[in-house]
């Protein structure tokens, strides 16, 4: 089959952007193939033969000459790139940002004033700490990083799922990353920060308190990335016509709610599926149900920064929704998977510094460091200033400059003139519209120092601890439980307890009872006395920023051989209808006959289908598969697991002995566990799903706590 290769392959696709690099590559491929289903060399030659290389006779040498075979292996030799330094591990798909309500009060940027623009939009979601092979529900922060492709050039927040950051000033990074990610001697643990580096550090830098407050919540164990918030974290500045500036913060706010999985199913769903969140991005948007975000900003001016009670240049700190509400100016759709993980998601480089005109930047030392660290980590990762010629990273307007050279330009200045002043003509500076940056007087000794004003390490973490509802303040505890109970070294599990004590009280008790401490150790020294008085922030809470239906969630349905046919129907009916998403669970992956004679396809096999892959069940079940199932270890499982995970679990009166079997007795039923006696319950079932969980059951099961 040599030389057969479809339309839609990568070999056409490369060709269509050849063809678009050089203006006239149609008519040179169509010279070289002489057919578009062609296989060729790099080179275009056609190729006879792809399977066999050139030999002395059938067992003969391979001969040099065979410039196909050489530069097949040689291209393939070097397919790999350095993975990110951090964020190694990403999915990026494409989607469009439509602007609702213009901030021309306070910016020239015309992405943020064209009221109905639409523009395009590339966003890379990540987990920071894994290598790229690593799996999806590490205990992590996400980074959600957006490259708008706006008419004035492109501008990218790159962003996170958490609002705050570990450390306050850019020369401390590659410290904290070292400490997160695997040990030096060892290679492992692999994305994870429960091991003695991580935490030795985090002990020794009180300023990580309130990110250490974050990524022990669900918020670091996201259920999706479609039910995540995004947050620009640093405070940046809109400038308009007249130079004046207008700090912002930017959010991302996911219109599904937000949702976090539990920690005991993250450690199974990484084992059942370890790409659980890039396949469930990847289905939402093939199935036609593509996430939302409505894109928000918080404005402030000067007045408001010197009366805030922290330094809104500090990256540990928030702006509380209370104390400054999120605008909402607009929203984005992420609409389209790439049609290459390697070309877009591999090759997309994010920078801070990609802003247009009209948006600029603060004195936030972590922002400032991180101005730099892109562009210089691009140029390693991506082996030449040209980078930005790759489809993905190039802009969708004009580029004209006299920059030129270096490795794999495709873009030189095409003439004589390639410098600027010149006489010559050619593209020239615009004083009008070109980027301006915020003009301001600044004076100060020059020293190695940290404001006073970043002082202050416990205040936010306490407001954020408080802020939470007991089943997530539960989780936090637990959380740092498992954490520090993976260091070796006692003296690191209790210099945190001593953090927390800065933090709250009972928080700290709980965990030096939990790591089973003789005593609470004393409190770390505190550079200013922690503030007690900030009130509690809604908007902190997951769980009362939960969706409001089941829409975009997922049912997973057990079926079995005998299953009432109208059950199953009215179930996957409703799903669709929502829209959510199904999958029928069987014990053979051929599926299951139902009562009335049909077949059920079935997308799982019960041992490849554990119920951690679902935000609710339903087991509609005969009695004979009922009976069958009782005997089956992972059917037990499935039905355990979405008890003890709090889980809304329907089933038809059938299933009661596989209920039982899988140590659900008769006193443990809750409101959670619904029967279906008939069809017209299903709306109601799901209805009653909208909640996520059943907290309260989680007490009843304790899955983590000591
Ligand atoms: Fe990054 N970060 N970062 N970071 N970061 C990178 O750039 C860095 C920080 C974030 O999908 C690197 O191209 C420094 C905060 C995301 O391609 C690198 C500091 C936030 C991504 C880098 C920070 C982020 C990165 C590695 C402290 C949230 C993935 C590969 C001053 C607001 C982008 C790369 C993608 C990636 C440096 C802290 C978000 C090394 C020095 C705070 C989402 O340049």
């Amino acid at each position: 089959m040599a030389g057969k290769i479809g339309k839609d392959t990568g070999a056409q696709s490369h060709a269509a952007e050849f063809e678009t690099a050089v203006g006239e590559g149609g008519e040179l491929h169509q010279l070289a193939s002489g057919a578009d289903d062609v296989l060729t060399t790099q080179q275009g030659v056609p190729v006879a033969d792809d399977q066999n290389s050139l030999k002395v006779g059938p067992l003969g040498p391979t001969l040099l000459e065979d410039f196909h075979f050489r530069e097949k292996i040689f291209h393939f030799d070097h397919e790999r790139i350095p993975e990110r330094v951090v964020h190694a591990r990403g999915f990026g798909v494409h989607g469009t940002f439509t602007l609702d309500e213009s901030l021309a009060e306070y910016t020239t940027a015309k992405v943020l004033t064209e009221v109905g623009e639409q523009t395009p939009m590339f966003v890379r979601f990540s987990t920071v700490a894994g290598n790229k092979g690593s799996f999806d529900l590490a205990r992590d922060v996400r980074g959600f990083a957006a490259k708008f492709y706006t008419k004035e050039g492109n501008w990218d927040i790159v962003a996170n799922n958490i609002p705050v950051f570990f450390i306050q000033d850019a020369i401390k990074f590659p410290d904290l990353i070292h400490a997160a990610k695997q040990e030096p001697d060892r290679g492992f643990p692999q994305a994870q920060t429960a091991h003695d580096n991580f935490w030795d550090y985090i002990g020794l830098t009180p300023e990580s308190m309130h990110m250490v407050m974050w990524i022990m919540s669900d918020r670091a164990i996201p259920r999706s990335f479609r039910f995540m918030e995004g947050f620009g974290v640093h405070t940046f500045r809109l400038i308009d016509a007249d130079g004046k500036g207008t700090y912002v913060k930017f959010h991302f706010k996911p219109k599904l709610g937000l949702q976090s999985v539990m920690w005991n199913e993250a450690l199974k769903i990484n084992g059942a599926d370890p790409d659980f969140h890039r396949r469930d991005l990847w289905d939402a948007i093939t199935m036609g149900t593509p996430p939302v975000w409505d894109l928000g900003v918080q404005l402030f001016d000067d007045d408001f920064a010197d009366q805030f009670e922290f330094d809104i240049l500090d990256a540990t700190k928030i702006i509380p929704e209370e104390q400054i509400p999120v605008r909402k100016i607009g929203s984005f759709v992420l609409d389209r998977v790439v049609d290459n993980f390697f070309h877009e998601t591999e090759q997309v480089a994010f920078c801070t510094q990609n802003v247009v005109p009209g948006i600029g930047f603060t004195n936030d030392p972590l922002l400032q460091g991180r101005n730099f660290s892109y562009l210089d980590t691009q140029l390693k990762r991506l082996g030449s200033p040209n980078f930005t010629h790759l489809p993905i990273n190039a802009p969708r307007v004009p580029v004209q400059n006299f920059q030129q050279d270096g490795h794999m330009n495709m873009r030189n200045p095409k003439g004589r003139v390639n410098y600027e002043p010149n006489s010559w003509g050619g593209p020239r500076e615009s004083p009008t519209t070109g980027y301006r940056h915020f003009s301001a007087e600044t004076s100060g000794r020059k020293a190695q120092v940290r404001s006073a004003s970043f002082a202050d390490h416990y205040s936010q973490a306490r407001q954020f601890f408080i802020s939470q509802t007991p089943i997530e303040q539960k989780h936090i505890g637990d959380a740092l439980v498992f954490e520090l109970s993976k260091c070796e070294r006692v003296d690191i599990r209790q210099r945190i307890v001593s953090h927390l004590r800065n933090i709250d009280e009972t928080l700290a008790t709980v965990v030096a009872d939990g790591l089973g401490l003789p005593e609470l150790p004393p409190s770390f020294p505190a550079a200013v006395p922690p503030r007690t008085d900030l009130p509690p922030s809604e908007a902190l809470s997951i769980v009362k920023r939960g969706p409001d239906s089941f829409a975009g969630r997922k049912l997973g349905i057990l079926v079995s051989d005998g299953a009432s046919a109208a059950m199953v129907k009215a179930l996957t009916k409703a799903v669709e209808g929502l829209p959510a998403i199904y999958e029928i669970v069987t014990p053979k992956i051929g599926g299951a006959t139902l009562d009335d004679g049909t077949m059920v396809e079935g997308k799982q096999k019960i041992d490849g289908g554990p119920s951690v892959l679902y935000d609710a069940v339903a087991i509609v079940v005969s009695e004979e598969g009922a009976a069958m199932l009782a005997e089956d270890k992972p059917a037990k499982d499935f039905v355990n697991d979405a008890f003890a995970h709090g889980k809304f679990m329907a089933y038809t009166a059938e299933a009661l002995p596989l209920l039982e079997r899988a140590g659900i007795a008769a006193s443990d039923h809750d409101a959670g566990l619904i029967a279906l006696k008939d069809e017209g319950e299903v709306k109601a079932f799901l209805g009653t799903c909208a909640q996520v969980r059943v907290w309260d059951r989680e007490l009843r099961v304790d899955l983590d706590a000591a």
